[in-house]
């Protein structure tokens, strides 16, 4: 089976640079969708033109490392993993998903990078990453990122942005120090109401006056004891797309809110406005609206948590499976923990409770696994849904927004049963 995702009839949005931004109206990346795809397979052909031969040949290196990811973009690099290929408990580097709005710097090395905390703080600080490791407790934690976008490709009418189907989710092992460590140490004033994120990245027009994200967090969140600063990743340096040499990792929020490639942070006594803060970026309508509506910029709300979610990760789907065979996947709610996950594979006639294991600490995904049995040879749908501590399920159909954000309806996947 080629694991070439044929993305033909996607919408011809699918190149967008953003994944929910204002400037995200109209710009096609440099290829068509029919160009893109696997990372590896497209290494050396996929160099948009717009860049340097140099920066060009730092792009396809720095993604080597990411074989076997769908390439949704090449400018800026964009690329999920197929749902079967993240089927270990703990994502690996090669298996993390890549999302960036600009172009990643090219110096990732940790030899003089320095981290600002500044604005409203008693003592401003700048330290270089082993100053921090010297500083402050270092943590290692599995933590799930998200983007906000992941499910997009399922939107009707589409929505603009990356199409991303299932994989833009991860649950690696982040090692660093505490971001509520850091912030405390410098004193954070009675004012402040908001976190700023700075990274090295450049906006995709070259613009050095121009960021292309930086957001922030509520303080109350930005205070919470999972959020790292993280300088390893699995136990090794972040891979250069992933962060490199330095980043925040903001478990259960939107992905963007786990700025790359950072250099600092700024404490404010108002709503951050950094790119990407203004709605409709990382924002949903304040009230449900119908599929196709325009809604006022006025009208939005910043995304915080991420609703409950579960991923099938075997079977791969379009495959053959025996009349018994392992489900399995890994289930997540945003700040809260999923108490349940059941699975159907008779289209949700009856539904049959998974195994479902603790998180191994606050911020992790769940796994879970069930085995089941079907009754005939034949075509078969598995599909899942979690409910989380709050008794909020997983809904059937996708809750249509402007942007494409937050898609947490059922996976499912195809298999084809043979006789018992
Ligand atoms: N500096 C910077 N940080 C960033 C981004 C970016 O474009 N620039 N993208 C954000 C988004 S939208 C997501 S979903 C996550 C993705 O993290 P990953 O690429 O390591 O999977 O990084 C976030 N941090
Ligand atoms: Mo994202």
């Amino acid at each position: 089976m080629s694991d070439f995702l044929d993305r033909t009839d996607a919408p011809d949005t699918a190149n967008q640079e953003s994944d929910g931004g204002p400037a995200d109206t109209g710009r096609r990346g440099f290829l068509g969708a029919s160009a893109l795809g696997v990372v590896g397979s497209v290494l050396g052909v996929s160099i948009p033109l717009q860049l340097t031969a140099t920066r060009a040949l730092a792009q396809s290196e720095a993604l080597q490392g990411k074989e076997g990811l769908t390439l949704l973009n090449d400018r800026p690099v964009n690329a999920e993993t197929p749902a079967h290929l993240l089927d270990d408990a703990i994502t690996p580097t090669n298996r993390h998903f890549i999302r960036n709005n600009g172009i990643a710097p090219g110096d990732t090395s940790a030899e003089g990078w320095t981290l600002t905390v500044d604005g409203l703080v008693d003592s401003p600080m700048e330290m270089t990453i082993d100053e921090l490791r010297d500083s402050f407790e270092v943590v290692t934690l599995a933590l799930t990122l998200e983007c906000g976008g992941n499910g997009r490709a399922f939107f009707d009418p589409p929505a603009s942005g990356n199409q991303w189907t299932y994989g833009a989710v991860a649950c690696s092992e982040w090692t660093g120090v505490r971001l509520r460590d850091v912030l405390e140490a410098a004193g954070v004033q009675d004012s402040v109401v908001y976190t700023g994120h700075h990274g090295a990245d450049m906006h995709l027009s070259g613009d050095p006056e121009k960021a292309p994200l930086s957001r922030g967090l509520p303080i109350e969140k930005a205070m919470t004891d999972n959020i790292l600063i993280a300088f390893e990743m699995n136990g090794e340096a972040l891979h250069p797309m992933n962060g490199a040499p330095l980043r925040l990792v903001v478990p259960g929020w939107p992905g963007s809110c786990s700025q790359k490639w950072l250099t600092r942070i700024e404490l404010l006594d108002h709503k951050h406005d950094g790119a990407k803060m203004e709605a409709p970026s990382y924002s949903v309508p304040a009230y449900p609206v119908a599929p196709g509506t325009d809604v006022p910029n006025e009208d939005f709300e910043t995304i915080h948590a991420m609703p409950v979610k579960s991923l099938i990760t075997h079977p791969q789907t379009d495959t053959e499976v025996g009349s018994e065979f392992e489900v399995r996947g890994h289930a997540w709610s945003g700040d809260r923990t999923v108490q349940r996950v059941e699975i159907t594979t008779d289209f949700g006639e009856s539904w049959q409770e998974a195994e479902l294991d603790d998180p191994v600490n606050d911020g992790a995904w769940q796994n879970w696994r069930a085995n089941v049995s079907v009754p005939q040879a034949g075509y078969y749908e598995v599909w899942a849904r979690a409910t989380d501590s709050e008794g909020v399920m997983q809904p059937f159909a996708i809750k249509w927004n402007p942007k494409g954000y937050l898609n947490n309806s059922y996976h499912k996947v195809a298999v084809r049963a043979g006789a018992a």
